[in-house]
């Protein structure tokens, strides 16, 4: 029955977990997939969470099925850390789903029912799964260049020159903070300029939110988020809990809708519980339960606060430390989150990975994290010869 099926590609960044794993050089690097590993290389669980679970084990009254938006309270009070004093819009709905990429596929759904031949633009380069996520929903994609490799940073104006060609009800998926794979940001005054050209233009906001906390700070990496928010009509918001709580393969996330008029929120509510009961019935429940217990008290979430600040200061000051190694990779200082694309092509990556077992995808994104005060200074030794003149 199944030999209509054609071949597909393994996942590039998953694969390289395995290869790192079978090599047995002492002085391996991985670099490749986005986790974050502290100063020791590991990725420990978060001790918030590891007390949150503790609890759980010791209080959680059932496991008996909830709704297909999952953990309600967990979504109201992750609202209160992703919105701020925006919390409070009538016009907006959020439900658990399973991680970033469940809220970004069940939004891809949403789309999908109500404009099936809407486009979703994607900026150039971004995570590899966006384009087989919206496709896969049946949507188009198209692309518009937004990285400017020479200074590092956005190339402002070639993004909006290549939106010059979407059209109304067309989607703009735009990453909250902490670009993958560039690790570049938009000002605020850029987000607010998007946010009119949304408005001009007709087009539909999709975010993508899965860093909070990694770049800036948990208010700095929302600031352009809430302010696009408030400024349009209809909006999406995909987040992951995954990166700023360490859960990963708990799959935690939630995805809001913004319906341009308060009356068609009941509308885009009964429709997103219909696409998640189909899809997944209802979210996995250990990870959300956990986010909730961690919200739920103070003291935990201030050491959850402290061990993310921990997480993004030791990131930046890794930016610093390797930026500091050579002149072409000054930009790396002023980008933000996990990765930054380094300024070398896929013969110099592979020639890393054989001769020195460093691990990184053929596009040359690094992820910082994997870098410590013990292999940096071999990492960019390693890097040297490969940098342009
Ligand atoms: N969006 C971006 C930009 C990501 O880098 C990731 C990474 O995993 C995701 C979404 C998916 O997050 P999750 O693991 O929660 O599905
Ligand atoms: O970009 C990354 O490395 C992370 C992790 O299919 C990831 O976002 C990578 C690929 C994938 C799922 C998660």
């Amino acid at each position: 029955p199944f030999s209509g099926l054609s071949a597909r590609k393994p996942d590039a960044l998953l694969a390289l977990i395995a290869l790192h794993e079978a090599d047995r050089r002492p002085g391996k690097i991985d670099v490749g997939v986005g986790v974050y590993r502290d100063e020791t290389d590991r990725t420990p669980v978060m001790r918030a969470v590891k007390a949150a679970e503790v609890r759980l084990a010791d209080e959680q009254p059932t496991k008996a099925y909830l709704g297909a938006d999952g953990d309600v309270q967990y979504t109201a009070l992750l609202s209160d850390v992703v919105f701020g004093s925006h919390r409070q819009e009538p016009r907006r709905f959020g439900l658990q789903t399973p991680g970033g990429t469940g809220a970004l596929r069940l939004g891809a759904e949403l789309i999908a029912h109500a404009a099936p031949d809407t486009r979703v633009w994607l900026g150039a380069p971004t995570w590899p799964n966006h384009a087989p996520i919206f496709e896969e929903a049946r949507l188009k994609t198209a692309t518009h260049p937004y990285f400017d490799m020479a200074s590092g940073g956005i190339a402002f104006d070639a993004m909006i020159d290549a939106l010059g060609d979407a059209a109304p009800g067309d989607v703009l998926l735009l990453h909250g903070c902490c670009h993958n794979p560039t690790g570049t940001q938009f000002t605020l005054a850029q987000w607010r300029e998007l946010a009119n050209l949304c408005n001009v233009r007709g087009l539909v906001p999709f975010v993508d939110l899965a860093y909070q906390g990694l770049g800036d700070g948990l208010e700095e990496d929302a600031a352009g988020v809430r302010q696009l928010l408030e400024a349009v009509p209809g909006a999406l918001l995909a987040y992951s809990c995954d990166k700023n709580f360490g859960l990963y393969r708990e799959r935690v996330g939630a995805l809001w809708v913004q319906a341009s008029a308060p009356g068609l929120t009941e509308l885009v509510r009964g429709n997103l519980l219909a696409l998640a009961r189909s899809l997944w019935s209802m979210p996995p429940d250990h990870g959300a339960a956990i986010v909730r217990t961690i919200l739920e008290d103070s003291a935990l979430v201030m050491q959850w606060r402290d061990e993310l600040d921990a997480m993004r200061a030791r990131i930046n000051a890794v930016r610093k430390a390797l930026a500091a190694q050579h002149p072409a990779l000054d930009a790396i200082a002023g980008q933000r989150g996990l990765f930054s694309l380094l300024p070398v092509d896929a013969d110099a990556v592979a020639s890393m990975r054989d001769s020195h077992g460093i691990y990184m995808p053929a596009n040359a994104r690094l992820n910082l994290a994997g870098l410590n005060a013990r292999n940096l200074v071999a990492f960019a030794e390693a890097l040297r010869p490969h940098i342009p003149a």
